[in-house]
């Protein structure tokens, strides 16, 4: 499947494209970053990169840096709500809870973590 068949039916690249709503909290040349539609903390954001990998390892082996930007990313917008701290979890695979086949992180922040 090339990377263009990939993207068209891979909702969180309909989400980057805008044809899919979601509220915009950051957004560069490598990265979107979204509010989650079912929070787990008062401040829930996935942050994706545009190009297209199923999941986080098989971006850690095709692009490293990309994922040092995502945490970058996942930084600057913790920075801004809660002090720069925050928590990063790639649900990898569906016995782990993966259900976008889209890498993503989700960053939890705004409050103490229990
Ligand atoms: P998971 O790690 O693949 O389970 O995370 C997918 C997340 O994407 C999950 O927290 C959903 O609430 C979220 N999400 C979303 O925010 N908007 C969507 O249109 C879809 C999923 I589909």
């Amino acid at each position: 499947m090339s990377d263009s068949d990939e993207g068209r039916d891979c909702i969180f690249c309909k989400i980057i494209r805008g044809d899919i709503p979601s509220t915009k909290v950051y957004e560069d040349d490598l990265t979107y970053a979204f509010n989650d539609a079912h929070p787990k903390a008062r401040v829930h954001v996935l942050v994706v990169p545009k190009k297209h990998y199923a999941d986080v390892n098989e971006l850690a082996q095709a692009d490293p840096s990309l994922l040092a930007h995502m945490v970058s990313v996942a930084q600057g917008i913790a920075d801004k709500v809660y002090h720069g701290n925050f928590r990063m979890v790639f649900n990898t695979g569906e016995d782990a809870g993966q259900s976008v086949f889209h890498v993503h992180a989700h960053v939890l922040t705004g409050e103490k973590m229990a």
